[in-house]
């Protein structure tokens, strides 16, 4: 058979990166499309990565009714069911679906509609509340409707680019490379970077503002301030009052004071945002999660409302978008507070004639956290989870979990068989993967692309949407969910947003409503509003929008008055302020290799390779002051829950602060869900929680012993009492887990033993023991190749490097020159290991690029791209192999 090319979309970011997968055979295979306007042929690591995660291994297959595995009819009869029952009994409040940015449109639809529409509750949240709620928010203060009005190629055009909140370089890797091609070579263009962290991101700006946590209202009241004393004047409502509350700021030491940033720092932004007409600036959840959430975007907003720099090629106000359908999610109206298609609760009668339904949710339902709180009072008896992991990754998520312990009824979709969040469902519906689903999403520049399927459904999976449809059907609304395809449903949800739309609602997909279903699966990329049904038919979708890339462009906004509104905010400081007892700002966010709760990345050995453990990164100041060494692993305390993560010392970090990334869970680590120890705080307006700030403290994890295990199959060490920390790394054919405990066992031989599950009469186990130095190695063989080993040390310094024992998993009999090497835990021959992986891409390790700088003299990052590839696909190890450049000139 030859390889067939399906041009589909990538589902992690919401760059929305266009991705051609090949299937050739079985073997898959993706490369960037280079005619998908928002990537242009690029991809990041984890589009890089896609196909290694494509396999069936851990995934959800049947559904399953109490732990049994159950027909369909079964399964979704129990739903419709119970469901049924508790509204009956309780009425429509009674019960909750908690969906996802990563549900495609058509599934995302039908769930609101069921909900909002049918059962007739506004109980329907989604997590994009703990994502985009407080950028939406903001939007409809200051345009009146939730609209992004630019589009990347204004991150090109841009003389100024501020990135506030973002760390765009891991989070957004497409949009930054697009950002530093344009600005390569261009000194008038200008990169900022306002974070409190030092990250990847701030490494290649021309300025990084390490503002301290939560001040981003004072400083954009500042610039304001700032801008009218240049004399700069707006008439639109909302300015001179905007401009009072920014008073207090007015002055440059008051900012830097308020900011913990200094003058000078704070005068350079200033200056070069006045004098730069073409400004973008970015913002993600540095903005959003937090306690004044909306009040960041707004002041934001302010700014450029004020120099009119919106609308216009190279500026405007840019909120980019986490998820890769948190746009989607948005547009038909997922979040609790909306009711669909961009219309509010004001809107009930027209949207319930539309639907022609027998009861329409006048009033806005619970947010995400508060949701749960009500499910944990018993409030609410029955939720249906979609496409999410709360108890990862909601804030005080072990209150979360006490909440869904709590319910009578939790029904979950998602597509693996074990989640923190799936092990603890009534029902498990399987839910078709990424690989395997048609639908469309919406990017962050409004931007809708057809995710096409390229692999047959496994097992029984099946579409959210169908099952969606199907659980309706079966409450007794069959006549509203009588879809039989994606497009189908896509066509209802087009013909809702131009439904009594006079020009209102900016949100108006006209001319997609009668797209037939050929026309659906060769849909190109289109950029919404999309007005004209025959301009899209004869000129092809990108040609067609032209005209839609800028918004606004006319000073036109969908508000009463017509006008956009500044909008006046105070600075003030988070829900809860550091403490003696919990004396640091605990901050979350994400790093480049992983994906969220993991469920995907962690399938691919590469991207699991970038950063294995989970970390707490310090600033020495701290580390020496709490007591806690680089390399060592600490354990992390908040008010509302623990972590135990590794020690990085780092002056990236603020003074005062600590990082911790939301990505471990319980299926990876022993206790390292940041989750559980996230203040539950939120914005009165949004209703997004504070991630970004949680008072913390910081203490050394008394480990007596550190070890590390690779084995060819996964451990179950979860109930070792031996083993008090532990995280599972995904090898490419091996799992690596790194272990440590409070205690030292009384006979390592038998403990390493019982760890791998290998009985005594072993005859190929080599060990060597060292009692006094506290140090033990042991390796399990098998007709000649490895098996697993184990390594202990008292100190996490005294154990080798991973990559080269990691290495002898190749399913391939170890050499004798191997074998000799194996207990000392490195090659005789040290120029055999790579050290670990900084490319993963082509997966070149950190040994090989200092050995190839020092040998071959590479004195530049493309240099060591000429000579290993490294750095040379996605760019996003470049600020790496850059600061290993610096590190070996030093030496
Ligand atoms: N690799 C990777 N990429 C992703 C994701 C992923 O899981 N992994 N998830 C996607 C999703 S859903 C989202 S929402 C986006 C998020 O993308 P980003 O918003 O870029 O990511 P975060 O790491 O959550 O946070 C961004 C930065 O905000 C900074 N910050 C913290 N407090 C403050 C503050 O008070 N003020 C300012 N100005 N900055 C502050 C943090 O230090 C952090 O560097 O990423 C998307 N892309
Ligand atoms: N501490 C901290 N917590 C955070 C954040 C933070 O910065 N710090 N960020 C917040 C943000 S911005 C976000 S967006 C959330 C993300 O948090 P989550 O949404 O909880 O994270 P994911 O791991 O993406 O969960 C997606 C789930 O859906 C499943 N899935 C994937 N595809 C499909 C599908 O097509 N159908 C179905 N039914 N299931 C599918 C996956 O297996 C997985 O279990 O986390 C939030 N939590
Ligand atoms: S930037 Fe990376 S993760 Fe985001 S859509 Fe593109 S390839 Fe996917
Ligand atoms: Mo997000």
């Amino acid at each position: 058979m030859s390889a067939v090319t399906t041009r589909t979309t990538c589902p992690y970011c919401g760059v929305g990166c266009g991705v051609n997968a090949v299937v050739d055979d079985d073997a898959v295979s993706v490369a960037g499309d280079d005619a998908h306007p928002s990537n242009r042929g690029r991809l990041c690591s984890k589009g890089t990565a896609l196909a290694d995660t494509v396999g069936l291994n851990d995934r959800l297959l049947y559904p399953m009714v109490d732990g049994r595995r159950a027909s369909w009819d079964d399964a979704l009869d129990e739903v419709a069911t119970r469901f049924g029952e508790i509204i009956a009994e309780h009425g429509p409040d009674a019960v909750a679906f908690y969906v996802s940015g990563q549900l495609l449109t058509e599934d995302y639809y039908v769930a609101n509609k069921l909900m909002k529409g049918y059962i007739g509750s506004a109980n329907i949240d989604t997590n994009s509340r703990l994502c985009m709620s407080s950028a939406v928010a903001g939007h409809k203060r200051a345009f009146g409707e939730d609209v992004v009005p630019g589009c990347y190629e204004d991150l090109e055009l841009a003389d100024l680019v501020v990135l506030v909140g973002s760390n765009t370089a891991w989070c957004h890797p497409v949009v930054y490379q697009r950002i530093v091609a344009a600005q390569e070579g261009d000194a008038n263009k200008k990169l900022v970077v306002i974070d409190p962290r030092r990250t990847a991101t701030a490494e290649g700006a021309d300025l990084h503002l390490p503002l301290a946590p939560g001040t981003d209202v004072h400083l954009f009241n500042g610039l304001l301030a700032y801008l009218a004393g240049q004399g700069i004047e707006s008439d639109l409502p909302g300015a001179s009052e905007a401009l009072a509350q920014a008073q207090p700021m007015s002055d440059i030491e008051a900012v830097a004071e308020a900011c913990g940033v200094d003058a000078e720092t704070v005068a350079a932004f200033f200056a070069l945002f006045a004098k730069t007409e073409r400004t973008v600036t970015v913002f993600s959840q540095g903005v959003n999660q937090s306690s004044a959430g909306t009040d960041k975007v707004n002041a934001i907003l302010n700014c450029h409302l004020l120099t009119d720099r919106i609308g216009k090629p190279g500026a405007c106000p840019f909120s980019i978008t986490g998820q890769p359908n948190a746009m989607g999610g948005r547009e038909v109206g997922g979040l609790s507070s909306t009711l669909a298609a961009h219309m509010g609760f004001d809107a009930a009668e027209r949207v319930q004639r539309f639907w022609g339904s027998p009861a329409i949710a006048d009033e806005p339902g619970l947010k995400a956290v508060e949701l749960f709180e009500a499910i944990e009072r018993g409030e609410i008896k029955a939720v249906w989870i979609m496409a999410t992991n709360p108890l990862v990754s909601l804030p005080h998520a072990d209150r979360a979990r006490r909440a869904l312990e709590a319910c009578e009824f939790v029904v979950v979709s998602d597509c693996m068989r074990h989640t923190d969040t799936v092990d603890r469902a009534h029902v498990l519906l399987p839910a078709a993967a990424w690989a395997e689903k048609s639908g469309t999403v919406t990017n962050s520049e409004r931007i809708i692309s057809r995710q096409r399927s390229f692999l047959p459904m496994p097992g029984a999976a099946r579409a959210d949407w169908d099952i969606i449809c199907d659980v309706a059907r079966r409450m007794g609304f069959a006549e509203g969910f009588a879809f039989d395809s994606a497009a189908a449903i896509f066509r209802e949800h087009a013909a809702l947003t131009a439904f009594e739309n006079d020009g209102d609602r900016v949100l108006n997909l006209e001319g997609l409503a009668e797209i037939d279903d050929a026309e659906y699966d060769a849909l190109e990329p289109v950029r919404w509003p999309v007005h004209a049904t025959q301009a899209l038919r004869a000129v092809g979708a990108m040609a067609a929008e032209q005209d839609s890339r800028r918004l606004f462009v006319d000073g036109v906004y969908p508000t009463a008055d017509g006008k956009a509104h500044l909008v006046a905010v105070t600075p003030r400081g988070p829900a809860n302020a550091v403490s003696e007892q919990w004396p640091l700002a605990l901050n979350t966010g994400r790093i480049r290799d992983h994906w969220h709760t993991m469920t995907r990345t962690a399938k691919s050995a590469r991207l699991s390779a970038h950063i294995p453990e989970p970390f707490v990164e310090v600033h020495p100041a701290d580390a020496e002051r709490y007591g806690v060494v680089d390399g060592a692993i600490a354990t992390v305390s908040t008010a509302w829950g623990q972590a135990h993560v590794r020690v990085i010392v780092t002056t990236a970090q603020r003074a005062g602060t600590l990082f911790v990334p939301m990505h471990w869970n319980d299926q990876f680590a022993a206790r390292a869900r940041v989750g559980a120890l996230a203040n539950p705080a939120v914005c009165p307006i949004s209703g997004e929680p504070e991630f970004k700030h949680t008072p913390a403290a910081i203490a050394p994890f008394k480990a007596a012993w550190h070890g590390f295990i690779l084995a060819s199959r996964p451990l179950l060490l979860a109930g070792e009492a031996s083993i008090d920390y532990w995280v599972k790394v995904p090898g490419e054919r091996f799992y690596r887990y790194e272990v440590a405990g409070l205690n030292v066992p009384g006979d390592w031989a038998t403990t390493a033993r019982s760890w791998i599950g290998v009985g005594e009469r072993t005859a190929d186990w080599m060990e060597a023991a060292d009692a006094k130095a506290g140090r033990y190695r042991a390796a399990h063989m098998d007709a000649g190749h490895i098996e697993a080993c184990v390594f202990v040390a008292p100190e996490p310094a005294a154990l080798p490097e991973r990559s080269w024992l990691a290495g002898l998993f190749t399913g391939e009999p170890v050499d004798e020159a191997e074998r000799i090497g194996l207990l000392a835990g490195r090659p005789a021959d040290p120029g055999a290991d790579p050290g670990p992986q900084v490319c993963s891409c082509f997966g070149v390790g950190r040994n090989t690029i200092l050995r190839a700088i020092n040998e071959q003299g590479l004195g530049s990052v493309a240099a060591v791209g000429e000579a290993l590839d490294a750095g040379t696909n996605c760019g996003s190890c470049k600020p790496e192999i850059a600061a290993l450049i610096a590190e070996a000139g030093e030496e």
